[in-house]
């Protein structure tokens, strides 16, 4: 079965290759070898698309049919609570991938293998609470920033790590299969906004910052006295996905980045005030950057100084306690994007009440933590750059963008010019502005978040759309905005729609991520799945068998095009029922589905993956299955059913 895989793998037959093979009248039979004549008939076709270095650089947004994009776009989606894969520059959307969300396609929130990603990062307290509302776990997520994992500054193609703002939980996407393997709940903090993984040497650590403020054993004890309020900045190792250390700030913590030298993470922070409403949250001027000393953290933890809450080290590192392990740099009111720029040494802090950025210099922070320096020393420009500053891209040859929430514009700036101007120099940083639509929040440039910035593109992604496409209702889609910033002058090129509500976005070079097309048998994914077989003596390829045990029944089958291993099964109202199915199609884009008609149940099945569901066989008589993926010219035939005795038969 392996080198079939390998040989299929090599050959790169896809689905239109091996549907069409099926219209020229390739031998197809509703029998189990259907699927493999398929395979003999279709096989020795060539791979088709791909595209050129030199058409990465033309500046064209638009390709051929069967052209593939030069970039990855990695999406958040806010409020839906996936991750979605667009091609870029084209704006394809190629996929989405259900992470805090339950999806009705791939049955993501619903499979055992699903439910046991989404549960076993779960706190203790919060699985009660949860089952209280016949809940297993949330099926709601705010996912606002998807970041790939580093070595060495640049993005390796390992995993996509992203927050959970709603239900304070941190997610990672595997990026050979593009599923989320693992999400944490994140104990002591509240609400996860900004993340980041480590730059250098590798990714290493993820910081996560807990937004908002709360006692640090929130359990009702103390209620409205937020002087004892805290706010909590996290480090999760991103190989074990469990918390490293945890320590406690001053301020609300909004958005956070790390310097490309493994030393220093840090943290926009608003909210110095620690107010309870706007007025009290908004009264000082100045607000700060929190900045944390790494291994001055890792002593703390070695050494003891810490208290330990609920399994985590707990590093105290308020304003004016322990200066060594957090400095505060004082930034004018309210700052909310941080970007750490590719020259590997400047940090821009964007202002949104401000109409200034604050550049940032990494190589002072040394300093900050050896004696009695002032913070705003590490501050080398500050320029005016226009009203409501919310994010900064970089394209990798001095040059910053800024978007303008309130001035719905792009602008471009020259940062050596900033730094010279912050010295007296009467230089203007700003290299010219351009009007996006509307009210711009996070950008991107293409690899603009590594050392490997290229300056290719920029992306805008606007908060409000308004009459910029036909009209669907009140509730209308984002606009993320395409920008030629391959001269001064930027050039808008491309408009965008896009649904509830992607904050952020990474556009990553398309050789880095390389994922499988089919499924290896020995993934830890499925792997519960595996060894339950072995227990009851199956071999998930071959075998298509029910296994009773006690009320519990386990319905094993295979599926391959046309056809399920059984055409029926049955079982008795009440059973408890599994239903594990092996794809043992091993042809690139044939996926299987397993819809159970009026039980609520689907999931998909892909090549080479075995998947399972669990339900109560709780309503009798006739239930049809049926493949939920176009999969063969007899797809509609690729049914089955459950015949459900009723109680007491
Ligand atoms: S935050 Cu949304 S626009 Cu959550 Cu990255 Cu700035
Ligand atoms: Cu299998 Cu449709």
């Amino acid at each position: 079965m392996g080198d079939q895989v390998n040989q299929t793998k090599r050959k790169g037959l896809n689905r239109r290759q091996m549907l069409s093979a099926t219209a020229a009248g390739a031998a197809f039979t509703a029998g189990s070898g259907g699927g493999m004549a398929l395979l003999g008939g279709a096989a020795g076709l060539g791979v088709s698309g791909g595209i050129s270095p030199v058409q990465a650089a033309t500046g064209k947004v638009e390709l051929s049919p069967g052209e593939l994009d030069p970039y990855f776009g990695f999406w958040s989606s806010g409020q839906t609570g996936e991750l979605r894969i667009l091609g870029f520059p084209s704006m394809r959307e190629l996929m989405r991938v259900p992470v805090f969300n339950r999806c009705s396609a791939t049955g993501w929130g619903q499979t055992n293998e699903s439910l046991k990603v989404m549960t076993e990062g779960l706190l203790p307290e919060t699985k009660e609470f949860l089952a209280k509302r016949n809940q297993v776990t949330y099926d709601n997520g705010d996912l606002h920033h998807p970041h790939m994992s580093f070595t060495d500054g640049t993005y390796d193609g390992r995993y996509l790590f992203m927050n959970d703002k709603a239900n304070t939980r941190v997610a990672r996407v595997r990026c050979d299969v593009m599923k989320c393997d693992k999400i944490l709940e994140i104990p002591n903090a509240h609400d996860i906004h900004g993340m980041r993984p480590q730059k250098y040497p590798r990714t290493g650590y993820v910081f996560a910052n807990g937004e908002h403020e709360a006692p640090l054993v929130n359990d009702g004890s103390i209620l409205d006295s937020p002087e004892e309020y805290v706010n909590i900045f996290t480090a999760i190792d991103g190989d074990t996905m469990e918390v490293a250390w945890q320590v406690i700030v001053s301020g609300n913590l909004d958005n956070c980045d790390c310097d490309y030298q493994g030393k220093y993470a840090f943290s926009t922070s608003y909210n110095s005030e620690m107010g309870m409403n706007l007025a009290e949250m908004t009264a000082n001027e100045m607000d700060h950057v929190v900045v944390f000393n790494i291994a001055e953290i890792e002593k703390a933890v070695q050494s003891g100084d810490y208290q330990e809450l609920n399994g985590v080290p707990v590093i105290d590192g308020r304003k004016g306690k322990n200066k060594k392990y957090t400095r505060y740099i004082p930034i004018p009111n309210s700052p909310h994007g941080i970007n750490t720029a590719p020259d590997q040494k400047h940090v821009v802090v964007n202002g949104k009440l401000s109409p200034t950025c604050s550049v940032l210099d990494v190589t002072k922070f040394d300093a900050l933590f050896e004696g009695d320096v002032d913070p705003r020393s590490a501050v080398v420009a500050e320029p005016e750059l226009g009203l409501g500053p919310l994010h900064t891209a970089f394209d990798g040859k001095g040059y910053a963008y800024t978007t303008l929430f309130l001035d719905s514009q792009m602008v471009k700036w020259d940062m050596e010019k900033a730094i010279r101007a912050f010295n007296g120099e009467d230089v203007s940083p700003i290299i010219s502005k351009v009007d996006v639509h509307y009210q711009p929040g996070h950008n991107h440039t293409t690899m603009g978040e590594t050392k490997e910035a290229d300056g290719t593109w920029l992306i805008s992604l606007n908060k409000f759309s308004k009459d910029r496409f036909l009209n669907v209702g009140p509730l209308k889609p984002e606009n993320e905005q395409i920008i030629d910033i391959s001269t001064d002058e930027m050039k808008v090129v491309h408009d965008g729609p896009t649904f509830a509500e992607p904050h952020d976005v990474i556009l990553v070079r398309s050789d880095i991520v390389n994922p499988v097309s089919v499924w290896d048998r020995a993934d830890p994914f499925f792997a519960d799945a595996v060894e339950q077989a072995k227990v009851d003596g199956i071999e998930l390829e071959y075998d298509n068998k029910v296994i009773r045990d006690g009320n519990k029944v386990r319905v094993y089958m295979t599926s391959m095009a046309p056809v399920f291993g059984l055409e029926k099964f049955t079982v008795k109202q009440g059973d408890e029922v599994t239903v594990i199915i092996t794809n043992i199609d091993d042809i690139d884009d044939l996926t299987h589905g397993f819809t159970l008609g009026n039980y609520g149940v689907a999931m998909e099945l892909a090549p080479q993956a075995t998947a399972s569901v669990t339900f109560t066989a709780d309503r009798p008589g006739v239930h049809w299955y049926y493949c939920q993926w176009f999969c063969h010219a007899l797809h509609m035939e690729m049914r089955g059913r459950m015949l459900v005795e009723p109680q007491g038969v």
